[in-house]
């Protein structure tokens, strides 16, 4: 009898309410549910809220009770594969600046495109006004799928956009080498201005003849995830046939694609060039897409505390590489397809699940 009792306890306890049963170092505490989200970010200032974009069109606030709405455009966006409402940012000052930045794409006469757009709020933050978007910048994609989406304001206030090669596979116009065009590059453009953007003075390529001046950085597949760490910009940049990476930036860094794909050559015998090498790289024989983290610092978890924490979106599995520089490490398996990671005011890691969940990365339950 007494066993049974401990039997019960110990499935009690295993299956207990909205933890994810993992074999990582820390426990994913359910903190909400939104639908195929893509994007997490936190409010700040005002009252900490959590948002969630969701790839067909709308923003959610995340709350354990429900989803609540922000911001519905799914008649503006057009969704589906990788397309849809892929990246949010809040202004650096909100709420003072009521402005929210997204980035969707959207069928325009001639196909797919990208819109890189603001919506305000009139009610204090509690949601965006749907008549309020502005369009700061479009442009095409030429295929259906390596539609990047992130966006992050710097600690240098200025607006980061990643922006994938614009599909197919291979990269067939070679848009990551060339820097006449926006494709497969991170921007980084100034959006003080109420109606459109500047081109920030200090841009790598301000004045180069040929070169479209808000890339910041280039050679990139499908950057997915990016977050600042202090003033230290990491993504990750999806890989082709065998590679995934985790990249960290530099003004003006040519990130190798599509000559390399992580640190190997890719399909070409030789690929020496000023190249920024990864951080981190995986095989595909780990995972095959790869979405990009955040430096978790804060005390509660030791086992990922200076590292960037980043997993596989197919496979579920997590890794981390230290933030000072030192060999990636695998932390386990989640079982989830984590889509997109978020960080609170006092350093708490959020991951998103595809699937819905919404999860709060924890200390671990202590051992019965
Ligand atoms: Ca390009």
């Amino acid at each position: 009898m007494t066993g049974l009792v401990s039997l019960l306890e110990l499935l009690a306890c295993s299956s207990s309410a909205g933890v994810v049963p993992t074999s990582l170092p820390f426990a994913l505490v359910e903190v909400g549910r939104a639908t195929e989200p893509t994007t997490l970010a936190t409010a700040p200032g005002g009252t900490e809220a959590l948002w969630a974009t969701e790839q067909a069109g709308r923003i959610v606030r995340v709350t354990a009770s429900a989803a609540v709405p922000v911001l519905d455009i799914h008649d503006h966006v057009r969704s589906g594969g990788e397309a849809g409402l892929l990246g949010m940012a809040f202004a650096p000052t909100w709420p003072v600046d009521p402005r929210v930045f997204v980035n969707y794409t959207f069928k325009g006469s001639a196909g797919l495109n990208t819109r890189i757009a603001s919506f305000r709020s009139s009610d204090g933050g509690a949601t965006l006004d749907p008549a309020s978007e502005t369009s700061l910048l479009e442009f095409a994609q030429p295929w259906s799928n390596h539609n990047s989406g992130p966006l992050q304001f710097g600690p240098d206030g200025m607006l980061y956009v990643a922006v994938g090669d614009g599909g197919s596979g291979g990269d067939p116009r070679e848009t990551g080498q060339d820097r006449s065009d926006l494709l497969g590059s991170i921007l980084r453009i100034d959006v003080k201005g109420p109606t459109s953007y500047t081109i920030p003075p200090d841009n790598p390529f301000v004045g180069q003849v040929g070169v479209r001046a808000e890339i910041w950085a280039y050679g990139l597949r499908n950057p997915w995830g990016m977050h600042f760490d202090g003033p230290t910009l990491w993504w990750a940049d999806v890989g082709q046939h065998k590679w995934e990476e985790i990249d960290r930036g530099v003004a003006g860094g040519n990130y190798g694609w599509n000559h390399k794909e992580g640190t190997h050559c890719y399909e070409r015998y030789s690929c020496g060039g000023s190249f920024v090498e990864p951080v981190a790289e995986y095989s595909h024989d780990e995972g095959v897409s790869v979405t990009g983290g955040m430096v978790y610092r804060g005390p509660s978890i030791p086992a990922i505390d200076g590292k960037y924490v980043f997993a596989d979106f197919a496979t579920g599995r997590f890794f981390a590489v230290p933030a000072a520089g030192g060999a990636m490490v695998r932390l386990g398996e989640s079982g989830r397809n984590p889509s997109s990671f978020g960080r609170g005011r006092d350093g708490t890691l959020y991951v998103a699940d595809y699937g819905g969940g919404i999860y709060r990365v924890s200390r671990p339950a202590p051992s019965p």
